[in-house]
């Protein structure tokens, strides 16, 4: 009778153990993702997407988690440098503070680049975004770039209206880590202030740390920042991708298989995103204007003013001969 019970229980835990998708004689990985904006927004969506398409892809074997809200990590510095350390598997991050480790990424998202986001897109989804992913890995720098995302045009936000870079001038403007980008609020006669996670920006900005910051109307809505810094000027300096990192440690130790997998994966959801941010775009937008924004949309003069301030970030950052003709790839895209 005992012996019947036991393998009744034995049974028993078998087949809860297979109902979960995995047991250790199955073998399931679980990999884990860091990602600083909240359950819901565009790129978290993006991530889940990614998880839902590689348990699937792997019958369960490679389960991701998704730890939105920068619970790992505040600061994306932080979650790149954990990649590189193999603490974690992946991160979607802005491919801003990542051009501190790879620099080519920095010529992709140099100030007023692009037309628009269709331009964009056309480069990203063409043979250069391809090239640039590539580049993430072969740069030694322990990072793997699997795709990207779209994250619109960055703007500044601030205490004070600005219409023009005169109104920039002696602000303590917030920016993400990323010299390149300091180089640009200083060249526009902004004090650019680092190593503020995206999560703090509304308390700094409280507190009188700084006073605004710059990004797009998705995040300046949903971290709340609005609320602060209510004057959103239009002028649309950078459009920064999202990309979406995994660890050279973390794929190292997945088959050549399941890492093909992973990649394709992270590829097929860029479509699923791109249209997630667009939707909740508008609806960001339409959130923080309803919340008292004064929004500005500087005209085509008033945003040559900061686009004719941008030669010292060209000649410094994308002066060199490889620079220059990726810009001329870039800028002959059609699309
Ligand atoms: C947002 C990006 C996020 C960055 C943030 C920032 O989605 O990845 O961390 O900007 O400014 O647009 O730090």
């Amino acid at each position: 009778m005992k012996k019947v019970l036991v393998t009744l229980l034995a049974l028993l835990v078998s087949v809860a153990l297979f109902a979960q998708g995995g047991s250790e004689s199955t073998g399931t990985t679980v990999l884990r993702m860091s990602e600083v904006h909240a359950e819901g927004y565009p790129t978290t969506l993006g991530d889940y997407e990614f998880a839902r398409l590689v348990e699937e892809a792997t019958n369960g074997r490679i389960k991701i988690e998704v730890y939105s809200g920068g619970t790992l990590y505040d600061q994306e510095t932080g979650a790149i440098e954990a990649l590189q350390a193999g603490e974690i598997a992946f991160a979607r991050v802005s491919a801003s503070p990542v051009a501190s480790y790879v620099s080519a990424l920095n010529t992709i998202q140099l100030p007023f680049l692009y037309d628009s986001g269709d331009h964009m897109w056309a480069v990203l989804k063409g043979s250069v975004g391809q090239e640039m992913l590539d580049a993430v890995q072969a740069s030694g720098s322990g990072l793997v770039g699997l795709c990207w995302y779209d994250s619109g045009s960055r703007n500044f936000y601030t205490k004070t209206p600005v219409h023009t870079p005169d109104d920039l001038k002696g602000l303590k403007i917030r920016l993400q880590n990323n010299q390149m980008m300091c180089d640009m609020a200083a060249a526009l006669g902004a004090n650019p202030v680092t190593g503020i996670g995206p999560n703090d920006i509304y308390s700094a900005i409280q507190q009188g740390t700084i006073d605004g910051a710059e990004n797009n109307w998705a995040t300046y809505s949903s971290k709340g920042d609005y609320q602060v810094a209510p004057y959103f000027c239009l002028n649309g300096h950078t459009r920064v991708p999202e990309i979406v990192l995994a660890s050279e440690v973390a794929l190292s130790k997945l088959s050549a298989e399941d890492v093909a997998i992973i990649k394709d994966c992270a590829k097929k959801t860029m479509d699923y995103q791109i249209a997630e941010w667009a939707k909740q775009e508008e609806e960001h937008k339409a959130n923080v204007l309803a919340g008292g924004t004064i929004a500005y949309y500087p005209t085509p003069a008033e945003i040559k003013l900061f686009q004719d301030k941008m030669d010292g970030v060209y000649a410094k950052w994308a002066g060199d001969a490889e620079s220059q003709a990726l810009i001329q790839r870039i800028k002959s895209t059609k699309y």
